[in-house]
This record gives structure tokens, C-alpha cells and sequence, in this order.
């Protein structure tokens, strides 16, 4: 579809001719790797889930058969499909089945609920909804029947599990194609899929990904992270998070002929035994559950003998935790500071425990260009904090049909405006200090607070609304909603919360609500979320 591609921003000719020459973009595309595995190693096993075991051989097999089945269903290449799956086998030959038509996955998370889907399947122009029937006690199927009612492109819901009278996902596997049944492969410059912004300003930005430029930051990845076909990757957070699918994630595991394990949650209680039952050798988790994970092995580490990096990322971990984690858990610290749009930044593995300790990293590329800036873009010197703006080989110049947001998150030379607040060491170690975006960083899941606000302020009793941070030694930060009633309405924090789960994910819906006469006011009508701030620790004391 070429309209689609028009609407994502590409790398300007000479840069494209730079990371070629550098070696950085080679030409491999997804499927064709995985075929490339499949006959190196085909034996070998790729994917474990549950009792479920599949070698190479196998998951390039399904991932035909399931390209076969879409391609019949009349998904065909550029066609947008939101993918919406928890940790299963199913979201990896999905994933490859829709690669290898050219087809572009958006990849929403299981938490997602009627107005983001809506609003990835609308905006994306999706053609199908691939997701679950029942997840964590809630029926994936009626939500995609409302979306299906209200989003008029979206013609095939496909279901893993119990399909009732929708697609099952397993009826897509029935046949293999036959020598020249598919059309042919995408090009590795084209699009590849569409990742999430953890968004600012309202809804969720789709980020264009290509084959090229993924590959070569799984590439890099493996390298920092010492994966080889020998690593054992547990897949604890949502698969579809960019965090543990690039780096170096599945896909990178899948890239080196490695063995990725799937945790149907991140808990001790389920991912401890599947570390040792699988000699799992490397994980990655948000801060909170790295916690977690602390607290539980206090009690008994063996289970975790094997395990040899623990990678903590997505928002910061304090230092008082990341000391912890040699002693307590006896493997590797890596901190990782990334983001869907590109830039991924890690310290090594054979870094000063100090480093490991006190710093989010350095980037992944000798090509990936940081810098800190001030207000005015000018550079400031090392130890000086400031605005972190970047591009390189694997950093997108702008999101998918977004223009204006485009041109106020990159620079005109093609930078992109991070957010972040950080500084750059002597030796160029990054140290993440702050944010600047309106968002909130609830443990890693991002809230964009204007989308929530957008949703209360539909309920009938609120006049107005203003979500803000408040710091939470566990999560970072929690999410405040300080509500002004209607007149004369009593409203009840239960009844908004209902209101906002219904519709968001649950990580949105804010840990406490205010109510409050009027809000404060900052020089043009503008409320000050300074001042709230302000209030809510007057609050707390
Ligand atoms: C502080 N803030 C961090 C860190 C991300 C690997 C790892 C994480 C993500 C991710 C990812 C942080 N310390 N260690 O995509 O591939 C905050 C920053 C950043 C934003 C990006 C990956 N690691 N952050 O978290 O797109 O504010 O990606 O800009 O979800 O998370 O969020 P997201």
C-alpha cells in the first residue's frame, strides 16, 4: 500500500547511503531470517510455551501455514493488522506470518481496551484484529465486536482460543502453501510494522518501523547483551512492549538461533520455575518488578542458578536497588534506557559495578548521534543536564500521519526530541534525570495525561479535570486526577475510576482522585499542574 509509506517519514538519501556503507543495513528482512534458522538449525528449539515446544523447523512451518490462511482470509501486503496477544506462541507466528506477507502489525498490549483499539484500528485504516478470547478474566471477543462496530475498515476479527462465530486463528493453519502460493517477500527497506508511542499529547502515535533499520538495532543488541544460539530468553513483560521484542528481546534471540521462553506473567511465582526448568540465561523487567523479584529471591535464589543477565528498563531504577542485584540475585545488572521510536541505550556487561550501577548506558551504535541541548538547541558540555535529542541508524525521523507532531517532536535536521532530561559523563555514559513530556511513568507503562483527562472530562459529573504525578517509592510515580464537579454534583471516586477503566488500560486509570473547588491557575488561563503538585504534597503530609 503506497499510500501508507508515503505517510512515514524516511531516512534522507545520504543517510540511508551511510548505513549501508557502514555494513548497518544489510538487506535481511524478518521472515527471511527465520528461514535462514530454520535451515541452519532447524532442530533446534525456537519457541517454548507452556507444555508447547516448538523446534525452528516447526515455527517456520506454522508461520506459512499462517501466512497462507491471512493471505486466503485476503490480507495481502501494506494491509494494517492490529495484533493484540499475551505471551503466547501464537503472537510470534503471527507476527512472522504478517512479515512474511509485507503485511504491517500494529502491536497493541492485552491491558488495552475500547478507546485505544479503536483508536490503533482507525487511525492505522486496519483490515484485521488478530487478539485472544479470554485474558486475565476479560473477553477479548467483545471488545473486538465494539471495535469492529465502530471502525468500518475492519473486516476480519481473528481469535486465538475459543473463536465462537469469529475467525480461530487455528483454522488459518490448515494448509501449506505450495511452492508459489505466497507473493513474493517484502523488501528489507520497506515497513515492517507499527510500534506505540507512549504518547504526550493524547492518543498513541504509531511508530514506522522497517526491516532494515530493526534488524540492524537486534544486531547490535545481541552483541551488548552476549546473546548467541546458546542464550535462553524469558519473554516476563507484554511481548508486544518494544523492550523485551528489540532489545535484544525475542526477536533478537530468534535472530542469533537462540531459545526464547514464554512467561504468561511476570511474577515470581511463574517466572522462577520456568528460569529453572528452561536454564533460562536472560530476562528483562520494568523497575517494580525487578522489586519484586528482589524480595522473592531473599527467600531462595537456586531456582535462578542459571540465569546469568537481569536487564531492568523503561523507567529509572534507583541506585539502592540496582546495587542489590549481584549479591541477591548472583547475575549481571544491565540497565537498559530505550524507547519505541529508536535509541536504545545499555550499560555493558563488563562495565565497573559503579557504572552498572549509577548509569543508564551508552547507545547501541557508533552511528547513533546523542546530544544535550538547552532550551535553544545549542550543546551543553558534559555533567550539564539538558533536552536529549538523537538520530542514527535505527532512530525514526517522524511518526505515521502526523505532521504537525512531527514537526514539533523532531528537529529540522531530523533529530527526535526524546523528552528526557539527561545528562552525558565524561566518558559518555548517560544518566537519565527527568522528563519534560506530559507523562506520566507509572513503572514503565507510560500515561499520556491529556488522554485520560479526555475521558473523565466525558463523564456527566465533571466540570474539569487535570491529571499530574506524585512520586511512589514503588512505581517511580502513581497517577493524581484532581476533578472539579459539575454544579451541585456529588461524585463518587469509584464511579470515575469504573468510567476510566471501562475504557482505558488499567495502568491509566489514576491511583487517587482529588476533588477540588477550582483549579490553579499558571498566566494564561493555563492550569498549573506545578501548583497541584504542590497540593498533593500538602495533601500527603
Ligand atoms: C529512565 N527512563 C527510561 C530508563 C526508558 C528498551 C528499554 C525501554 C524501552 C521503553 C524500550 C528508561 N531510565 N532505563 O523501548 O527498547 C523512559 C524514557 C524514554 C521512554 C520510552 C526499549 N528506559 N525510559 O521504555 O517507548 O522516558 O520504551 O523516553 O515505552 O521511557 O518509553 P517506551
Amino acid at each position: 500500500d503506497d499510500d501508507v509509506a508515503a505517510l512515514c517519514p524516511d531516512w534522507p538519501a545520504e543517510f540511508v547511503e551511510r548505513y549501508v556503507a557502514a555494513g548497518y543495513w544489510r538487506g535481511e528482512t524478518f521472515s527471511g531470517f527465520l528461514r535462514q534458522r530454520a535451515a541452519d538449525q532447524g532442530e533446534r528449539i525456537a519457541v517454548v510455551d507452556g507444555e508447547a515446544r516448538l523446534s525452528y523447523r516447526e515455527l517456520d512451518a506454522r508461520v506459512e501455514r499462517c501466512a497462507l490462511g491471512l493471505y486466503r482470509l485476503g490480507i495481502d501486503k501494506g494491509d494494517r493488522v492490529v495484533l493484540q496477544l499475551p505471551n503466547r506462541a501464537e503472537f510470534i507466528v503471527a507476527c512472522f506470518a504478517l512479515f512474511r506477507l509485507g503485511a504491517l502489525p500494529v502491536f497493541a498490549l492485552p491491558a488495552h481496551r475500547r478507546n485505544e483499539l479503536e483508536h490503533f484500528c482507525r487511525f492505522s485504516g486496519a483490515r484485521a484484529l488478530i487478539t485472544v478470547d479470554r485474558f486475565e478474566g476479560f473477553d477479548h471477543r467483545t471488545l473486538a465486536r465494539e471495535t469492529q462496530a465502530a471502525v468500518p475498515t475492519l473486516e476480519h476479527l481473528v481469535i486465538c482460543g475459543e473463536a465462537q462465530e469469529l475467525v480461530a486463528f487455528d483454522d488459518l493453519l490448515a494448509t501449506a502453501p505450495a511452492a508459489d502460493e505466497l507473493p513474493a517477500p517484502p523488501h528489507s527497506r520497506e515497513l515492517a510494522f507499527f510500534q506505540l508511542s507512549g504518547g504526550t499529547t493524547g492518543l498513541s502515535k504509531l511508530i514506522p518501523r522497517r526491516h532494515d533499520d530493526y534488524i540492524y538495532s537486534l544486531r547490535g543488541s545481541n552483541e551488548l547483551c552476549g546473546i548467541d544460539a546458546d542464550s535462553v530468553y524469558l519473554v516476563s513483560l507484554p511481548i508486544a512492549h518494544n523492550f523485551p521484542m528489540s532489545s535484544p528481546g525475542f526477536l533478537g534471540v530468534l535472530y542469533a538461533g537462540g531459545q526464547v521462553v514464554l512467561a504468561p506473567r511476570p511474577s515470581p511465582d511463574v517466572c522462577f520455575p520456568l528460569i529453572e526448568r528452561e536454564r533460562v540465561t536472560i530476562t528483562a523487567l520494568v523497575p517494580p518488578l525487578a522489586l519484586i523479584w528482589l524480595e522473592a529471591a531473599s527467600r531462595g535464589v537456586e531456582q535462578l542458578a542459571s540465569l546469568e543477565v537481569l536487564q531492568v528498563g523503561g523507567a529509572k531504577l534507583v541506585s539502592e536497588a540496582a546495587r542489590r542485584v549481584r549479591p541477591t540475585l548472583g547475575c549481571t545488572l544491565q540497565q537498559v534506557f530505550g524507547m519505541a521510536e529508536g535509541l536504545v541505550n545499555y550499560t555493558r556487561l563488563d562495565d565497573p559495578e559503579e557504572l552498572i550501577i549509577h548509569t543508564q548506558g551508552r547507545p547501541i551504535s557508533p552511528l547513533d548521534e546523542v546530544r544535550i541541548v538547552d532550551d535553544q538547541d545549542r550543546d551543553l558540555p558534559p555533567g550539564q543536564a539538558g533536552h536529549l535529542i538523537t538520530r542514527g541508524p535505527y532512530t525514526i525521523r517522524g511518526y505515521f500521519n502526523a505532521p504537525e507532531v512531527n514537526s514539533a517532536s523532531f528537529t529540522a535536521d531530523g533529530f527526535y526530541r526524546t523528552g528526557d532530561i539527561a545528562v552525558r559523563t565524561e566518558q559518555g555514559d548517560l544518566i537519565v534525570e527527568g522528563r519534560e513530556k506530559d507523562q506520566i511513568n507509572r513503572g514503565g507503562e507510560k500515561i499520556a495525561m491529556d488522554e485520560v483527562e479526555n475521558v473523565l472530562l466525558a463523564h456527566p459529573g465533571v466540570h474539569d479535570v487535570a491529571v499530574v504525578g506524585m512520586p511512589d517509592a514503588y512505581l517511580g510515580e502513581r497517577s493524581c486526577a484532581f476533578v472539579v464537579a459539575r454544579d451541585g454534583q456529588a461524585l463518587d471516586k469509584r464511579d470515575l475510576a469504573r468510567f476510566v477503566r471501562g475504557r482505558l488500560a488499567a495502568y491509566k486509570v489514576p491511583d487517587r482522585f482529588e476533588f477540588i473547588d477550582a483549579f490553579p491557575q499558571s498566566g494564561v488561563g493555563k492550569v498549573s499542574r506545578k501548583v497541584l503538585r504542590e497540593l498533593l504534597k500538602e495533601r500527603f503530609a
